[in-house]
């Protein structure tokens, strides 16, 4: 069961790393790692399991975050319509994207960052992403407002991409051009 211990922090080498694509299908070992990984999203937003493990919510988590750096993630978030978004993926990639942008109104955090980073993260509002399931399945996902913006974050851990790489730093709450707010 992966607990805070195992998240590495920024600072550590692995976080700027770009990480290695996932060879299919994919061995028991990667699947057993993918499988920790989506169980620790889902249990950390479980009020009574987070507390009894210290475990802080999230609703993602890269390979990169566990010290693997392989292109795996887990992302376990229900959207605005209430639609449940639970992806556990093997190589994930962004194939096209909107050109408007939206971002958090309160801006981002990440397991791997200890401190409040203050500022804007511009996103695309809309993102179509492929990837292979624990199944072994090859998916094609099409994704807007919040599941878009956290694929985006987290294929931005499999190339080494922090969050506040993208907050302007000479106004880090200039909101970018046309970009619609998304409330958190
Ligand atoms: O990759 C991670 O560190 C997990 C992040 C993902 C994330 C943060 C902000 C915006 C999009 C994705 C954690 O989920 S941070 C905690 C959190 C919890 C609920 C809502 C937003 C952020
Ligand atoms: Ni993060």
């Amino acid at each position: 069961m992966i607990t805070m211990k195992d998240i590495i922090k920024e600072g550590h080498p692995t976080l700027r790393a770009v990480a290695e694509e996932v060879p299919l299908p994919a061995s028991d070992e990667d699947k057993a790692t993918l499988r920790s990984m989506i169980e620790y999203v889902i249990s950390s937003q479980n009020p009574e399991i987070a507390e009894k493990y210290g475990l802080r919510p999230g609703i993602g988590l890269a390979a990169p975050q566990i010290n693997v750096s392989k292109r795996m993630i887990a992302i376990h978030v229900t959207d605005e319509k209430g639609t449940l978004h639970s992806y556990p993926l093997f190589n994930p990639k962004i194939v096209s994207h909107s050109i408007e942008q939206t971002y958090l109104s309160g801006g981002e955090g990440c397991l791997s960052v200890d401190r409040d980073v203050p500022g804007y993260v511009p996103r695309y509002l809309r993102v179509t992403v492929t990837g292979t399931t624990l199944d072994g399945e090859e998916v094609k996902l099409r994704l807007k407002g919040l599941p878009a913006i956290v694929f985006q974050h987290e294929i931005d851990h499999l190339n080494g991409i922090m969050f506040y790489d993208h907050i302007n730093q000479e106004n880090p709450f200039q909101a970018p051009a046309d970009a619609a707010p998304l409330e958190r």
